[in-house]
């Protein structure tokens, strides 16, 4: 049986972001499984490496239950972070560059010595250097921001763009910090880093076991963001955003007008 058209799919999920125009979803009609949809996000990410982005890292999607709910897929997922998406602290984005973006408040880790393919993390503070507050701008090239699992696998887990606050040590607990969206000086959402797999530490396991089935390994100097602490807010022109961790420190970013 002739299986689904991995170059075919990738080419189309690539031009909706280099022409920013939605597309339907595509997992349905072209048979896409989770397994096939990993090797269409491969392809995805070759495109980039091809026009000579830098891969420098991984972000999950999909750690709480807040984004689960907001997008009506249960199950974490991961995916590929280039230089291009990395947006310095304080910068700027077009709206205009983007779909629909969305903002969302993670933690990001700044990754150090890791252990062998298969074997658990031994000593936290021995895998992550440093850890940081961080934003992602998410932008699904699906009309609605309406996918399924296979679907948003496919499009690169909806990986926009991502600011990474200033780096600090690694405190000695990051299982219960607050966590403050602010939108022009207003608190547009409130949690807490539990709300990430209970614990973000919890999610660089899960990365490295979930991208390890696919055959990718994390490396020491990648950008590792855990995932959001709250559902993602929409993207406004003009709009200052600011992710506040308790901890950690503060993020943040400017949308052109
Ligand atoms: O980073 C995320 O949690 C996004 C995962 C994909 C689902 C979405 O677009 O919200
Ligand atoms: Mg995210």
């Amino acid at each position: 049986m002739i299986g689904p058209d991995i170059t075919g799919i990738a080419g189309k999920l690539g031009a909706a972001a280099d022409t920013v125009t939605a597309i339907p979803q595509l997992a349905a009609e072209t048979g896409l499984d989770v397994d096939t949809a990993y090797a269409v996000q491969t392809a995805l990410l070759q495109r980039r490496l091809d026009r000579g982005e830098r891969l420098v890292g991984l972000k999950m999607g999909l750690t709480s239950k807040a984004k689960m709910a907001q997008v009506g897929v249960d199950e974490v997922i991961w995916g590929r972070l280039t230089d291009v998406m990395l947006v310095p602290d304080g910068g700027t984005v077009s709206v205009g560059d983007f779909i629909h973006p969305r903002v969302e408040p993670e933690v990001a880790f700044l990754l150090d010595r890791l252990p062998e393919p298969g074997e658990p993390i031994a000593d936290f503070a021995d895998a992550v250097r440093a850890v940081a507050p961080a934003i992602e701008l998410i932008d699904s090239r699906y009309a609605n921001f309406t996918f399924s699992l296979p679907d948003v696998i496919a499009d690169n887990t909806s990986a926009g763009a991502f600011v990474v606050g200033p780096w600090c040590p690694v405190p000695d607990g990051l299982d219960n910090l607050g966590v403050l969206l602010e939108i022009d000086g207003r608190i547009a959402q409130v949690g807490s880093t539990a709300a990430i797999l209970g614990d973000p530490r919890r999610a660089l396991d899960e990365g490295i076991r979930l991208a390890g089935r696919h055959g990718v390994r994390l490396h020491q100097g990648w950008i590792f963001l855990a995932g959001a602490a709250t559902a993602a807010v929409p993207l406004r022109p003009g709009a200052h955003v600011r992710a506040v961790v308790e901890k950690l420190g503060t993020a943040s970013l400017k949308a052109a007008a």
